[in-house]
């Protein structure tokens, strides 16, 4: 039988993210949003204060703490496991006292190494994603020899790192950061070997949400259209073994899943 997957909403509390920038960057609205998502069927909730789409510039430490902070405290009452979505050790603190107990750290600790020690320390599960260069640069021109080995080597490498810091193997969930210095080809790519990465033995998260490679396949400019591609990818990387799932749309991927999961025999959580 196929592992149980778990459905990762998407609370920017960001003026500036890629595809809902501004929406929900007043606090009271990005707190609604996070129980709508957890009413909605997501049982993780992913709160993040920096946009790091490409080409964006970093955000100071106090600015990111100010925004996620008092969002993770008042969605203690969903039900929903909380997660930070942060680079930075003051912040992952800070959220982990107001209630995370999840860090998805996009650079696997290599911004701030010390992040994995907090983590070990504290019990939590993060989430340890591949990215080549920085969002500045990482669209311009990524290149690899073979992106499904180099990335699978990089997280293989990232892991073994979390677990020397103390980190418990089933805490560690691995993503091969799709749109993160990749190509539409190195994309679709990482999606079709996906099962080379959920080889390595640990939980696969994959983030396709609303991205660009999927507006250009369907031809669908506005982000917010992007919502049945966002499925058709998730539905795939399911059936390769995927097992969490980080989507700004949670009730038709819940429904998606639900289905093609069944099929599958793999159960929801
Ligand atoms: N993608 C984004 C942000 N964080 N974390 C993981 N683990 N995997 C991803 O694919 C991933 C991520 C980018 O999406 P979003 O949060 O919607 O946009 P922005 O970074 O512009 O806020």
């Amino acid at each position: 039988m196929a592992p149980r997957y778990r459905i990762m909403g998407i609370v920017n509390v960001t003026p500036d993210s890629f595809s809902d920038g501004g929406e929900w960057f007043e606090r009271e609205a990005a707190i609604a949003h996070g129980r709508r998502l957890a009413e909605e069927g997501a049982s993780i909730l992913d709160v993040g204060g920096e946009s790091t789409r490409p080409y964006s510039d970093p955000v100071p430490l106090d600015e990111e703490r100010a925004r996620v902070v008092p969002v993770i405290e008042a969605l203690g009452g969903t039900g929903a496991q909380l997660s930070v979505d942060t680079m930075k050790l003051g912040v992952a603190r800070d959220a982990i006292a107001a209630g995370a107990t999840f860090v998805n750290d996009v650079t696997a600790f290599r911004h701030e190494p010390a992040l994995a020690a907090l983590v070990a320390e504290h019990g939590c599960d993060c989430c340890l994603m591949h990215m080549l260069g920085d969002p500045r640069t990482m669209q311009v021109d990524p290149r690899y020899d073979d992106v499904v080995s180099e990335v699978t080597a990089f997280l293989e490498g990232r892991a073994a790192f979390a677990v020397s810091e103390g980190i418990a193997p089933e805490r560690i969930a691995l993503d091969p950061g799709i749109g993160f210095g990749k190509t539409l080809e190195h994309n679709l790519e990482l999606l079709r070997r996906l099962d080379e990465i959920v080889a390595l033995g640990f939980p696969v998260l994959i983030g396709t949400s609303r991205k660009a490679f999927l507006g250009r396949l369907a031809g669908r400019e506005d982000p917010h259209d992007r919502v049945a591609a966002t499925v058709a990818t998730n539905v795939l990387a399911l059936e390769r073994g995927a097992t969490l799932f980080r989507v700004h749309d949670v009730a038709p991927t819940a429904d998606a899943l639900a289905v093609a999961a069944a099929t599958l025999r793999a159960d929801g959580a």
